[in-house]
């Protein structure tokens, strides 16, 4: 017996497969994703994917929780313009997010600490929460890694973002660079350029090395031969250069909106040479010494004896100090070869006295764990892991920059054709493959402040120069800075760095295309 369906099924039918074939064609088509794929440097501390996507389209707007977010919504939506040509209107909404949105918001949660960050990519949105606007800053990052690099080719959209949850906190407090405007200068703007690219990979603070023989880089306005004589050369006998207070202090404000520190550095009582060229009173023997354009190191000494000394430094700490950089100064204190060392105990004594004077905390190279220590100061171990374990018998907590594995002005090969090599040859696996905890005896984690990662500049003269000594070695070097020790491998890391160069590329870095790695085409 043939079956008659009765109109109503059959409308009802008709209804269920006119909404099948609606949503079939109005549903974000989901290609599966894997956001553990993405190749984020540095690595997160967990990424959980959960293979669907988040479509980034001109409906995308972004949402902040309240108004002390308005800024860093600000800075995503433009970075978000700069990768993609779309862009994202920002509102404050203190309830829960609308669809199609990237919600930032700060929510308590101890175990992210003050700079951890939880990013939730779901396909109806992404929110990004964090105890504090640093962790939102942070997690912005690592989104920013899942999008086209900014500069990159036009690309019509919509943007998949995989799904899944990051959450993400680092591995150690300092996670710095230092750069050496003293052989040669930086323009303010090329620091602002270097700070940027620093931000990407979470690094917090960018050590200044202001002073040494060959130029003094900051004006000092009780002292304003210092940068008048004194800044007025380079290495090589080029102009040299200065900021002046007002630019330093626009530098501490650009860093600062990246949450980055800027840690002035005057180096003494060795490396003055321009400071003695610049004040013969300075001298022991009252003679002015010639500026210098070469690149000898431990033939410079301020005057240990002389009260005019301490006088210089208290005016020059205090000055600095007005300019409120941040928490540390670096007092220098290396290669003083021509300071006797009962003379170099007492200057460094009597100095970190005056930094603590003007408010600071004291930070000191390795050397100057020769002095009486506590545990205040911070030794910047570079050398001698024998001074460095003096200093930790004191509690004196270090920060990390052996010059074997940190070092970014040594020659990545024999043929590099910028740097030195005198402590190593430093290929990118060999700033990748090691870890501060274990490299020496009787240091370990809970003496470590953290990492940085120097690039002196005797050979290096510009912006293009500087890219090529850092990169592609800061990324693994802000890994180890950043991501957990734990499953760290070569191995792996080659081919994340080798699927992160196109950001490089898309940014215009001039980076060293090591043979260790197999380059995208
Ligand atoms: C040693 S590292 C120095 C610098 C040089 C550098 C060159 C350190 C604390 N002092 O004066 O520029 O070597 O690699």
């Amino acid at each position: 017996m043939k079956k008659k369906f009765s109109k109503p099924l059959i409308t009802t039918i008709g209804i269920a497969l006119l909404a099948i074939g609606f949503v079939a064609c109005y549903a974000p088509q989901e290609e599966p994703t894997d956001l553990a794929a993405t190749a984020f440097i540095p690595k997160p501390m967990s990424v959980t994917a959960t293979a669907k996507s988040f479509h980034l389209n001109d409906k995308t707007g972004i949402e902040v929780q309240n108004a002390e977010l308005e800024k860093l919504g600000n800075d995503l939506a433009g970075k978000i313009k700069a990768a993609t040509g779309l862009d994202p209107v920002v509102q404050v909404k203190e309830e829960s997010p609308s669809y199609r949105t990237i919600y930032l918001s700060l929510q308590p949660e101890a175990e992210l600490g003050e700079e951890g960050y939880q990013l939730t990519i779901e396909p109806e949105r992404i929110v990004l929460s964090a105890n504090r606007p640093v962790g939102i800053y942070y997690g912005i990052q690592t989104l920013l890694q899942t999008l086209p690099a900014p500069g990159g080719p036009a690309h019509p959209g919509p943007f998949i973002v995989p799904t899944g949850t990051i959450r993400d906190m680092p591995r150690f407090a300092y996670r710095g660079v230092m750069l050496d405007v003293a052989r040669h200068f930086f323009s303010v703007d090329e620091v602002k350029q270097y700070i940027d690219y620093l931000a990407e990979q979470k690094i917090n603070y960018l050590h200044l090395h202001l002073t040494d023989d060959q130029g003094w880089r900051i004006e000092i306005k009780s002292w304003p031969d210092l940068t008048k004589i004194g800044g007025s050369l380079e290495v090589g006998g080029g102009p040299g250069g200065f900021y002046t207070q007002e630019e330093f202090k626009d530098l501490i404000r650009y860093a600062g909106d990246r949450f980055i520190t800027i840690v002035p550095e005057i180096d003494m009582p060795g490396h003055t040479n321009a400071a003695l060229a610049s004040y013969a009173d300075l001298n022991c023997d009252g003679k002015a010494r010639e500026l210098y354009t070469g690149t000898e190191v431990g033939f410079s000494s301020l005057c240990v004896p002389k009260e005019i000394t301490y006088q210089f430094v208290d005016d020059v700490v205090r000055e600095i100090a007005d300019l409120k950089p941040g928490p540390y100064f670096h007092l220098g204190g290396d290669e003083s070869h021509s300071t006797g060392l009962p003379d170099f105990i007492k200057f460094v004594e009597r100095v970190r006295g005056i930094v603590r004077s003007h408010g600071f905390i004291d930070i000191g190279w390795d050397e100057t764990a020769q002095t009486a220590l506590d545990d205040q100061s911070i030794i910047q171990l570079w050398a001698s892991a024998d001074f460095a374990r003096k200093a930790v018998e004191h509690g004196t907590k270090l920060i990390m920059s052996p010059a074997t594995k940190t070092y970014l002005d040594m020659q990545y090969d024999s043929l590099t054709p910028l740097g030195l090599h005198w402590a190593a040859y430093i290929e990118v696996d060999q700033a990748y493959e090691w870890d501060p905890t274990t490299l020496f005896p009787g240091i370990g984690a809970e003496n470590i402040l953290g990492l940085e990662f120097p690039l002196w500049t005797e050979t290096v003269t510009d912006l293009k120069d500087l890219e090529f000594m850092v990169y592609p070695r800061l990324l693994g070097l802000s890994e180890i800075s950043w991501s957990p020790k734990e499953g760290r491998s070569w191995a792996e890391y080659k081919d994340r760095l080798a699927s992160y160069i196109p950001r490089l590329d898309a940014q215009g870095i001039n980076y060293y295309k090591s043979p260790k790695v197999d380059w995208p085409e």
